[in-house]
């Protein structure tokens, strides 16, 4: 059982005047601010951003500021439970919408935030990561993992938009975040790895002793095979929700040492109401229509919106049509740190 604990009011003033002067201050008062009972208290509240009034916005910063102006131009979604301008859409999680006009360059940098993009809309855009150039059609998931070198060009004739998500918020509280500038980057003249290397789920390049895979070997995953094989598993599935998880092709492992990636496919009027996690999530929908009640909240969504759901959130999907969504979540991270939890619903 737990006592009652002891408020900083039942305390002498001139006992709490010595500890501030001190540098110091009893816990008891704030304990359970920290550390309350049975489950975290998140900050973080559900979110709903739709496409379809973030679009124009975006297209008028590509008006109002030149890229030059911007180094990346984006515009960040703010979880609702820390306010417009907060750099995060859960506490692990920032997400923003980026938009690169036809024959813009996002000049080369790198950061110890890795990132993962995943295409919205328009055709031509690419990324150059390590030399590698990952073309990025619609619903392509690109990884920049931290540290290495990353910068974006465009040779289509529309606008492309992408969302990034990135383990942001992990860095800015350990104080770790920063990044080094460069020039854009000199591009090999071959396809990225998952058109030569891994073209084939399964098949990895021979083993040879001395050559040690890398550690990002795959850093584009094209969203046709991932449609394709989520429309297989939902056929032989036995009515069970389909989702792929985006691996390492070398390891099996999760593609980032923070972030994970899952695909889903919902047939139309598809139900699903995963355990409570103790991750927090962000959903992207590639296609579809549907409603999601987070904690009781319903978001009506569709197609390329996205929406959020706080740590142990009660979440239950349901399609009113076909639907592909994409979860970014923090699942890899907590396994690390050991304590990943699924609650019953
Ligand atoms: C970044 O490097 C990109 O490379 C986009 O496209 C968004 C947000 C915060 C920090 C770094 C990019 C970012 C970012």
């Amino acid at each position: 059982m737990s006592a009652k604990l002891g408020t900083l009011e039942e305390l002498p003033q001139d006992y709490r005047d010595a500890l501030s002067e001190a540098g110091a201050a009893p816990l008891w008062p704030m304990m359970r601010n920290v550390l309350p009972h049975d489950a975290p208290r998140p900050a973080t509240r559900p979110g709903h951003w739709e496409y379809s009034r973030l679009r124009p916005l975006l297209l008028k910063a590509g008006e109002l500021t030149p890229v030059e102006k911007a180094e990346r131009r984006v515009l960040v979604l703010s979880d609702p439970g820390r306010g417009a301008g907060a750099m995060q859409a859960t506490a692990s999680i920032y997400i923003g919408l980026q938009l690169l006009l036809p024959g813009e360059t996002a000049p080369a940098h790198k950061h110890t935030p890795s990132a993962v993009r995943i295409v919205v809309e328009g055709k031509g855009g690419y990324t150059v990561v390590d030399g590698e150039k990952l073309p990025m059609e619609e619903g392509d998931l690109v990884l920049t993992p931290g540290g290495e070198w990353h910068d974006h060009g465009h040779d289509g004739d529309e606008p492309v938009i992408w969302l990034d998500a990135l383990d942001l918020p992990l860095f800015v509280y350990l104080e770790g975040s920063y990044a080094v500038e460069s020039e854009l980057q000199a591009q090999r003249n071959r396809p990225d790895a998952s058109q030569v290397e891994y073209r084939a789920s399964g098949l990895a390049p021979a083993r040879r002793p001395a050559i040690q895979p890398r550690r990002y070997p795959m850093m584009r995953y094209p969203w046709k095979r991932t449609e394709e094989a989520l429309r297989e598993m939902a056929r032989y599935g036995n009515g069970e929700l389909a989702e792929l998880d985006y691996v390492n092709p070398e390891t099996g492992e999760d593609v980032l040492p923070t972030m994970g990636f899952t695909a889903m496919m919902l047939r139309k009027g598809q139900k699903a109401s995963p355990p409570r996690r103790s991750t927090s999530g962000v959903f992207h929908v590639v296609k579809g229509t549907g409603t999601t009640t987070i904690d009781g909240q319903a978001v009506d969504w569709k197609a390329k919106d996205t929406f959020s759901a706080p740590v142990f959130a009660a979440v239950d999907h349901h399609a009113t049509q076909e639907s592909f969504l994409v979860h970014i979540h923090d699942r890899p991270l907590q396994d690390r740190l050991r304590y990943y939890e699924e609650r019953p619903r």
